[in-house]
């Protein structure tokens, strides 16, 4: 019974998991997870890292975009008051080089969860072009996701420092020049 967290919402959503999240969560901070529900989608924890020196571009991040639906869906497009564009980008490694790429959507596909987190060698992000202002760390921005089927719906973007600061590989230094 005392092992109980109510607060925690990853408890409820899994409760499986409750002493081990709960923990880990509560360690670091009692809110630092957040979630964002639209139709059948959950839209897990958006994030974007601060802006590196001398670029005026940035990424924003989700643990994950989750579809609990029967049918698939489709990241269509995305604004944000904070940048003049926002583009779908696909990064992939070609022979050690980090490359990205945009594209015209994003499936989620039923039953699936497709995650987008930083410094992953093959995954999306969403790319902020023409930054009006540096991201700063604790700064939170909006953004509004639009899918093809769950509709339109405005998610908060938290600025923060990645809790690793990467494996050592080049997968983790995702500068965005264009
Ligand atoms: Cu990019």
């Amino acid at each position: 019974m005392g092992s109980q967290c109510k607060p925690c919402r990853v408890c409820r959503v899994k409760p499986r998991l409750l002493a081990v999240a709960c923990g880990a969560v509560l360690l670091i901070s009692p809110v630092w997870a957040h979630d964002f529900k639209l139709g059948d989608l959950r839209v897990d924890h958006p994030y974007a890292t601060p802006t590196l020196p001398g670029l005026n571009t940035g990424a924003v991040y989700f643990r994950g975009i989750r579809n609990t639906g029967k049918f698939p869906d489709r990241l269509l497009s995305a604004t944000t008051p904070v940048a003049a564009r926002v583009e779908i980008h696909r990064m992939t490694m070609k022979a050690d080089v980090m490359q990205m790429r945009a594209v015209p959507s994003l499936e989620i596909p039923a039953g699936l969860s497709v995650p987008m987190k930083h410094g992953s060698a093959d995954g999306h992000h969403l790319m902020l072009l023409d930054l009006k202002a540096p991201l700063r760390d604790g700064e939170r921005f909006p953004v509004t996701l639009t899918f093809e089927r769950a509709g339109t719906r405005e998610v908060m973007a938290w600025v923060q420092t990645p809790r690793t600061s990467g494996t050592g590989s080049k997968a983790a230094e995702h500068r965005h020049r264009h």
